[in-house]
């Protein structure tokens, strides 16, 4: 008989049995997370008929109060996993501090940290989107709310990790740490079903993506490294090309397709961004995990991203993602082993 189609949650059932001592949690954990996609998704698609059905803050047509698309995200993803009593703790990009578990809901053995819409603010003009996520088990003991110290995990403690991107389909990708599968929600069933199985980034890539507009602020490695990436050296694969989206999720996704690299380093903008913009808990990190999974790396141009003992929820890293030969030779760049 012919293969029948792998859904999600199957997949994520098999990957469970894999580990002897696995109890479920975490196969609702990851099923929650593609619930709070699927409804992210819908509402994504919508986004376009804004103007006709009600701006945020206003009352659409039906009478209903409309909200920010991040904001709505971020509830359906605390919704989605408060429900599943998996969890002690979360982290978002929108919100302040740790998030609790409401008291009466049961406290969970896991901490998810996540960035509920990366790249908002391309949604009007129809640009791919996307729900982060990382998760890790908890370091104090059970039965009381997570703390700091069950967040504040090195990346290399992650457990699972992955992404929903909402572009011209809506794709699920994430790993447990046995490679890295991406699947495609079927938006006539309600189903994600496994369309990229066991990912692996090209070796070296063809593309760079970083946004040159900051060259002035930029060290002088990475001037250098994007110097050497434009120069006409045919027989070498240069000059690279050039792709740069503004939107995380989307342009690790080509990268981690097609093969190619993502900078975002430390500038001089201000003294915030000397640490970069990106964040390390629920957007450097959860890439990281899904790029070495796939075969990739990633590194904040001195050191792999998973390696960095975060202090803060919201601290950001430079970020160079995507496959092993180029982050290789952009890092020389950076640490000034190379000048061309
Ligand atoms: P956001 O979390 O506020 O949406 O910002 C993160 C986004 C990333 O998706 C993207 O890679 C980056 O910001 C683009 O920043 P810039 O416009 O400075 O190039
Ligand atoms: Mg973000």
């Amino acid at each position: 008989m012919a293969n029948f189609v792998q859904t999600l949650n199957r997949h994520i059932i098999e990957q469970e049995r894999l580990h002897p001592k696995a109890t479920g949690a975490f196969t609702a954990l990851l099923t929650d997370i593609a619930l709070a996609g699927k409804i992210i998704s819908y509402h994504v698609n919508k986004a376009g008929l804004v103007d006709i059905l009600g701006k945020s803050g206003g009352v659409n047509i039906y009478g209903e109060k409309q909200e920010k698309l991040d904001v709505f995200a971020n509830r359906a993803m605390v919704r989605a996993l408060v429900h599943g009593g998996q969890l002690c703790a979360m982290a978002s990009e929108e919100a302040d501090g740790i998030i609790p578990i409401p008291s009466d809901y049961p406290i969970g053995r896991y901490i998810c940290c996540f960035d509920p819409l990366d790249g908002s603010s391309n949604i009007e003009a129809n640009v791919s989107i996307g729900t982060i996520f990382s998760i890790f088990k908890r370091v104090t003991p059970d039965g009381k709310p997570g703390t700091d110290a069950d967040i504040l995990q090195p990346g290399r403690n992650q457990v699972a990790a992955g992404y929903v991107i909402y572009g011209s389909s809506t794709m699920m990708v994430y790993t447990t740490g046995s490679g890295v599968y991406g699947f495609t929600l079927d938006p006539s069933y309600g189903e994600f079903i496994l369309s990229h199985e066991n990912l692996k980034i090209p070796k070296k890539g063809k593309t760079y993506s970083i946004n040159e507009s900051y060259i002035d602020y930029w060290d002088e490695g990475v001037v250098n490294y994007v110097r050497w990436a434009k120069k006409a050296v045919p027989e070498d694969g240069r000059p690279l090309n050039s792709r740069y989206i503004g939107s995380l999720v989307a342009d690790f996704h080509r990268n981690l397709l097609y093969g190619g690299i993502f900078l975002y380093p430390g500038d001089n903008k201000s003294p915030s961004r000397k640490q970069g913009k990106l964040r390390l808990m629920y957007e450097a990190n959860p890439l990281a995990f899904v790029v070495e999974q796939a075969g990739g790396r990633a590194s904040d141009g001195y050191r792999p991203i998973m390696d960095i003992k975060p202090t803060d929820v919201h601290q950001q890293v430079p970020l160079i993602i995507g496959s092993e030969e180029d982050v290789n030779i952009a890092e020389d760049f950076i640490q000034g082993k190379r000048k061309e």
